[in-house]
């Protein structure tokens, strides 16, 4: 089935400079890159992200590295990935949450180490279905920001929209 999945390069994967080896493993999926950039995150978008694990124990700080707070680098890199079976080929690349449970060749079991805390730094963030890419693709990037149809659109004629241009 032809699928899209959301991929995000979280703040360890970039301030250990892992974003070259990281792409070059997903590039193994053979699947297209169809939107892709560098955000700071939000504290509302972090929580957003990760509303399935609001009240567990791990939840605050996993804001918290979402946001890049305990890596002193306040971004993410977001990219959509598109193709066939493309959910669960990221997945397999990716590996298992837990790095110590991943394989050794995924990127996580790689590069993913477990904090003193118990939070899992796993580098990269992959969707697990398709349900959930399409909540947080939506989430993460506006219809202009994909170079493919994904989902439908609304055409809105804003009055008054302030829009930062060049000068
Ligand atoms: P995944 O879909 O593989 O990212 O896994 P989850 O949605 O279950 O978890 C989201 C994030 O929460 C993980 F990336 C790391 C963190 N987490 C922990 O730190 N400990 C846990 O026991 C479960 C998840």
């Amino acid at each position: 089935m032809i699928e899209q999945t959301l991929v995000l390069i979280k703040p360890d994967g970039l301030i250990r400079s892992l974003t070259g080896n990281i792409l070059t493993r997903l590039s193994e999926a053979k699947l297209e890159i169809v939107a892709s950039k560098m955000i700071h995150v939000s504290k509302e978008l972090a929580q957003a992200h990760y509303q399935e694990h609001k009240g567990k124990p791990f939840y605050q700080e996993l804001i918290q590295y979402l946001q890049g707070e305990l890596h002193n680098r306040r971004k993410v890199m977001a990219l959509v990935y598109y193709g066939q079976d493309a959910i669960a080929k990221v997945r397999e690349l990716a590996g298992s949450t837990n790095p110590e449970e991943a394989s050794p060749t995924s990127i996580r079991g790689s590069y993913g180490r477990i904090r003193t805390s118990g939070l899992f730094e796993n580098v990269i963030h992959a969707s697990t279905s398709a349900p959930e890419a399409e909540r947080e693709i939506k989430l993460w990037f506006s219809p202009e920001e994909i170079i493919v149809d994904l989902y439908p659109t609304r055409l809105m004629t804003l009055e008054k929209a302030k829009v930062r241009q060049w000068a």
